[in-house]
C-alpha cells in the first residue's frame, strides 16, 4: 500500500462496460497512420455512400465495407453481400493491419480466436447519428464485434436487451477500441448526433470500423 493506490485512475487502459464488453482506450492510436492509409485505398475502390433503410429513409451515416462480405441495406432489407451494389465488384479485401488489430483486440477482450470476415466502415459528419438497434444480421452470435473509433469523439449509447432499456452513455474518442461479446453481443446500441469539431487527422468526421464474423 503506498500513496498512489489512493489515486483513482480516471482513464484506465481497460474499462469494463458490461459482461462481455471491454473498452480499450487509445488502443488503436499507435496504428492510426496505417489504418487511415489503408482506409484511403478502400474508399478509392468502394466510396462512402448513404444507404436506404427498408423503411425508405436515407441513413445519416455514410458507409462502406472491406472483407469477404459487406453489410448493405436497401428497400428490400439488410444483408451481407460479397459485392458492392454500387459497382457490382467484390468489396476490397480486409487489410492485414485491420485484421491484426481486430484479432489482437478480441483476444485482449477474452475472445482468442476471432477471425472477422467483414468490416463495416461508418463515416459520421456533424449531425449524423445512429438510432438504437441490435446487430443481428450475422450468423454466429458467439463471435464478438470489435469496434475502432477514429477522428472526432462521439457519445455512444449502450442499452439493454430491450429497446426500452434506458441506455448508458460512453464517450468514444480517437483510438478507442471496444470488444462486444458474450451477453453484450445483442444489446441495443446507437450513437448520438455527432457534435461539430475538427480532428487533426480526419477533419470534421468520425470514422468507426466494426469487425464482424458475418458467415
Ligand atoms: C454493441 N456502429 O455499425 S460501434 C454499427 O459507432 C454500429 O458506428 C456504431 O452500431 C458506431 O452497427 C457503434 C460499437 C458497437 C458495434 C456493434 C455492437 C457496439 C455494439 C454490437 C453489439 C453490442
Ligand atoms: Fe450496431
Amino acid at each position: 500500500m503506498d500513496l498512489f493506490d489512493a489515486v483513482p485512475d480516471a482513464h484506465p487502459a481497460r474499462e469494463h462496460i458490461a459482461e462481455g464488453a471491454v473498452l480499450l482506450r487509445g488502443h488503436a492510436t499507435p496504428l492510426e497512420g496505417d489504418l487511415l492509409a489503408a482506409l484511403r485505398e478502400i474508399v478509392a475502390q468502394a466510396p462512402f455512400r448513404r444507404m436506404q433503410t427498408p423503411g425508405g429513409h436515407q441513413m445519416s451515416v455514410a458507409m462502406t465495407n472491406c472483407g469477404a462480405v459487406g453489410w448493405v441495406t436497401d428497400r428490400t432489407g439488410y444483408r451481407y453481400d460479397r459485392a458492392d451494389p454500387e459497382t457490382g465488384h467484390d468489396w476490397p479485401a480486409m487489410p492485414p493491419s485491420f485484421a491484426r488489430l481486430a484479432g489482437e483486440a478480441a483476444a485482449a477482450g477474452g475472445f482468442p480466436d476471432f477471425a472477422p470476415d467483414a468490416c463495416l466502415i461508418n463515416r459520421y459528419e456533424p449531425g449524423a447519428r445512429m438510432s438504437l438497434h441490435q446487430d443481428r444480421d450475422e450468423q454466429d452470435f458467439a463471435a464478438p464485434i470489435v469496434s475502432v473509433s477514429l477522428g472526432l469523439p462521439a457519445i455512444f449509447l449502450f442499452g439493454g436487451l430491450k429497446r426500452s432499456d434506458k441506455p448508458a452513455r460512453y464517450r468514444l474518442a480517437h483510438g478507442d477500441v471496444v470488444v462486444w461479446g458474450g451477453p453484450s453481443r445483442l444489446v441495443f446500441h446507437g450513437v448520438a448526433p455527432l457534435a461539430d469539431g475538427e480532428h487533426r487527422l480526419t477533419g470534421r468526421q468520425r470514422i468507426n470500423l466494426t469487425f464482424r464474423k458475418a458467415r
